[in-house]
């Protein structure tokens, strides 16, 4: 192994070892089931190659030690009886009956060739549209799928692609690069690095990585800085866990986070509080940004939000004021349907006061290789993807900025032919019926006018019962091999196979099958090995050389817009048209969008639909997540399920008793497109004018066929109360932004 300055962790035992009766591989968790980390991990497999038991790695700089319940209940998932185990199809008039018929793999691959050629020389391979669900282990071996069969419709299967996208497509926009929290995961010897700072404050908003472990954060970080000194804020609707150890927490209405993050800047501008050499040497637009908040005061901002003004005055002087100060934002600012400018006020905060690339800050970590957004994108001619990508026509941000297809047009697409006919899905890692799409009859109805849909997953699920054709079996993560290298952590990670469950497959195998098949030019591999070493030949380590040592540092150096090292020019400055940070933005304003942040009231809400508001009295946020499940999984994992058997509603006591409810009662969720149940949580934590509801409930356990109730999903999918409307960009959704009225169940229902 070539030394390309990588630093290594020391590990006291091999690979694999022996310990009593078992045999303990180490590795790193990744896909599937679903979470969006690689913790360390040590795997126990028996005699007979079953996994028993996994442990935290302690060596691993990640989690040192720590699992959360999810990879500790990890033998249930993986051996579970209700595990997809070999291929299988169903003629489509089939579609919703349990009706399937177990096929070869090699009939499954000849079958989907087959049908997908055809398809490809009689309609062109647009007609074909590739759906995956969030960050799993899937985005750069679906891209190169669907761009090496030659379509440019694969897309993030969400209304407003609402997940991370708006917040990393923003952050590229205004500078370049996308900024992480500094929890100092980029250094092997992490809270001990004498480059490193503790953060002086750790703004959470939206967020609540302690349960999420979101988009690379490992939650525990919080709370470890905050034992070495770190303060943090809290924006949220409801006091958490972290919300109740915060110096300001501010309860905000849900959906007004633009407001909130205006009116915060107000207040630095105002006082003068921001980091002026910084703004005057790096920012572009600043008296712009300016002149736009000046009409944001705290009074102002209270009234919309429903946060106290003095609050938002005493965040915006403490976060000014911290010695490194982290933005640690969530999901919640992409479920907001003016997500870009709301992400634009919030990213300003850290932007103005200068905690760019610093300790303690915000940093742009290089990754080992930059893959995940998509691999292969040289395959399909800039001119196809420009011309013939769904959504380019009416959103020009996507045809300008965005690689995936619009999700939300690709429902209209499917409904009206226009600009032309779909004909075929691929749908990898998603469940959309039960948790990614809003309206899942429309979703439903949408997907059905396929003429074949293949659906790859780990169980049956509703979308898979109701909609495929073929349904491949895919693998958990340890029963295969794997590689992560490209997700902004800074590190490289292998994931190694300890056990073999059925006929299943991983998705890499499955997706280097089905390449080969639609073009073998681009899948020009024998193994998925030879493929992994491939991707790592930059990195002068082949895959089995990862393996034995990873995880891998690379080198990591700080203030790198003063160094040359954002611009591929070389010079100093950020990678944007101006070469600064554009507070006021050229991209934006080149796409017809407004260059500055702006607040909208959400769709429906108090203040937007007052009638609907009369009739539909509680604002609701859903989908807040839960610590044993991960979105529609695991809910047939009997130790997850123990922690949270039901769908649950959230509310304030006060509000309980104005609708006849007790804690525990089974409740319907309602507004005017439909309603979903829930049992009844009290709590102070909210607002009496605000529930807080989950998302993604079906339960396994029901009868599975569509005319049965498809696992009850009817009376369990809270998206139901949801549509397909993003905001004008294209991007962002009112997921967590809607209205709702709540009544008890009655007996029998
Ligand atoms: N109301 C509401 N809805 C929401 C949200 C919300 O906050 N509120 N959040 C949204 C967000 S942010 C997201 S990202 C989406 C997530 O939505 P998805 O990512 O689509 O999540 P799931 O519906 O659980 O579907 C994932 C499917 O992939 C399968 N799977 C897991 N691991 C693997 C694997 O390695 N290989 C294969 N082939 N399959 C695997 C699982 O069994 C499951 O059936 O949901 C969204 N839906
Ligand atoms: N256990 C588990 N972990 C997961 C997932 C899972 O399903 N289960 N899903 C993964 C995925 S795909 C994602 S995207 C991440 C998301 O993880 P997070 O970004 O942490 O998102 P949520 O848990 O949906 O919401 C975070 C907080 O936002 C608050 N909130 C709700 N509405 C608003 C609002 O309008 N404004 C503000 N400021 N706050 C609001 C909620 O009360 C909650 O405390 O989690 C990932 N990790
Ligand atoms: S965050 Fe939890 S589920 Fe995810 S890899 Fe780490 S321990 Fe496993
Ligand atoms: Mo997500």
């Amino acid at each position: 192994m070539e030394d390309r300055g990588y630093t290594f962790v020391e590990h006291e035992k091999p690979l694999r070892y022996e310990e009593g009766d078992l045999t303990v591989t180490r590795g790193s968790a990744w896909t599937g089931p679903g979470c969006h980390l690689g913790c360390g991990v040590l795997m126990y497999t028996d005699e007979d190659g079953r996994l028993v038991k996994v442990e935290g790695d302690r060596e691993n700089p990640f989690n040192q030690g720590r699992l959360c319940a999810r990879c500790l209940a990890l033998p249930e998932v993986v051996n579970h009886e209700n595990r997809l185990t070999h291929p299988m199809k169903r003629a489509r008039e089939m579609r919703g009956k349990d009706a399937w018929e177990r096929i070869s793999w090699d009939e499954a691959f000849d079958l989907i060739a087959d049908t997908f050629l055809a398809l490809r020389d009689q309609y062109g391979p647009e007609c074909v549209t590739f759906w995956q669900g969030t960050g799993r282990d899937i985005a750069p071996w679906i891209t190169r799928l669907a761009w090496s069969y030659g379509s440019p419709n694969y897309t993030v299967a969400l209304s407003g692609t609402a997940c991370y996208a708006p917040r990393i497509a923003g952050c590229r926009v205004s500078s370049g690069a996308f900024w992480l929290g500094d929890y100092s995961q980029q250094f092997a010897d992490r809270y001990d690095n004498p480059e490193w700072n503790v953060p002086g404050m750790i703004l959470i908003w939206g967020n609540n990585p302690v349960v999420s472990n979101s988009d690379g954060l490992y939650g525990h970080w919080v709370t470890d800085c905050m034992k070495r000194g770190s303060k943090i804020i809290v924006v949220d609707p409801k006091r958490t866990w972290l919300a109740s150890k915060s110096e300001v927490f501010l309860q905000l209405r849900p959906g007004t986070d633009a407001a909130l993050a205006m009116g915060m800047l107000n207040v630095m501008i105002e006082e003068g509080i921001y980091d002026k050499d910084f703004v005057d040497c790096w920012c572009y637009g600043f008296d712009e940004l300016a002149e736009r908040v000046s009409a944001f005061t705290p009074e102002k901002v209270e009234s919309i939000t429903w946060v106290p003004a003095d609050k938002i005055r005493a965040a915006a002087r403490a976060f000014a004021a911290a010695d490194g100060a982290i933005v640690q934002w969530g999901v919640a600012v992409d479920m907001t349907k003016e997500t870009l400018p709301a992400g634009q006020a919030i990213s300003a905060l850290f932007e103005i006061t200068g905690n760019v690339d610093v300790p303690g800050g915000m940093i742009a970590p290089p990754s080992i290789l930059y893959y995940a957004a998509g691999w292969g994108r040289e395959l399909i001619p800039e001119e196809i993807r420009q011309q013939k990508k769904i959504g380019n026509d009416v959103y020009p941000l996507f045809k300008a900025a965005m690689g995936p297809a619009s999700t939300d047009e690709t429902i209209n697409t499917l409904e009206t032919g226009k600009p032309y006919k779909l004909r075929a899905g691929w749908l990898q890692t998603t469940n959309p019926l039960a948790c990614t799409g809003p309206d899942p009859k429309r979703t439903l109805a949408a997907l059905d006018t396929l003429e074949f849909i293949v659906v790859v997953d780990l169980f049956m699920t509703p979308t898979a019962m109701a909609l495929a054709d073929v349904l491949l079996p895919a693998c958990t993560f340890p029963e295969r091999d794997g590689i992560r290298v490209g997700d902004g952590v800074q590190r490289g990670e292998s994931i190694n196979k300890v056990t073999t469950i059925g006929e299943c497959k991983s998705d890499m195998e499955i997706n280097l099958e089905m390449g080969k098949r639609f073009n073998a030019d681009a899948w020009p591999w024998d193994t998925v090995e030879d493929m992994f070493t491939f991707i790592l030949k930059d990195t002068g380590m082949t895959f089995p050389e990862l393996q034995e040592n990873a995880p891998a540092y690379l080198p990591f150096t700080y203030k790198k817009h003063e160094k040359g090292l954002f611009r591929a020019d070389g010079k100093p400055g950020f990678e944007t048209g101006t070469g600064r940070i554009e507070l006021w933005s050229t991209l934006y304003s080149m796409v017809g969008l407004d260059p500055l942040p702006y607040f909208e009231e959400p769709v429906p809400g108090p203040v937007s639909t007052p009638d609907a508001y009369e009739t539909y009295p509680l604002v609701l946020t859903t989908g807040a997540r839960q610590l044993g499940l991960f979105h529609s999984e695991h809910r047939q994992v009997p130790h997850l399920r123990a922690m949270h058997p039901d769908p649950v509603i959230e509310m304030n006591p006060a509000t309980a008793v104005r609708y006849g409810l007790e804690d525990g009662d089974w409740a319907w969720v309602e507004n005017e497109r439909g309603r979903a149940k829930r049992r009844v949580r009290t709590t102070n934590a909210l607002d009496p004018r605000v529930c807080s509801t989950d998302h993604a409930w079906w339960r396994p356990e029901a009868p599975a066929a569509l005319e049965d109730g498809l696992f009850d999903l009817w009376n369990m999918n809270i998206n139901q109360l949801i549509t397909w409307t993003p905001g004008k960009s294209g991007l962002g959704s009112n997921y967590k932004t809607l209205l709702c009225r709540v009544y008890k169940v009655r007996e029998g229902e």
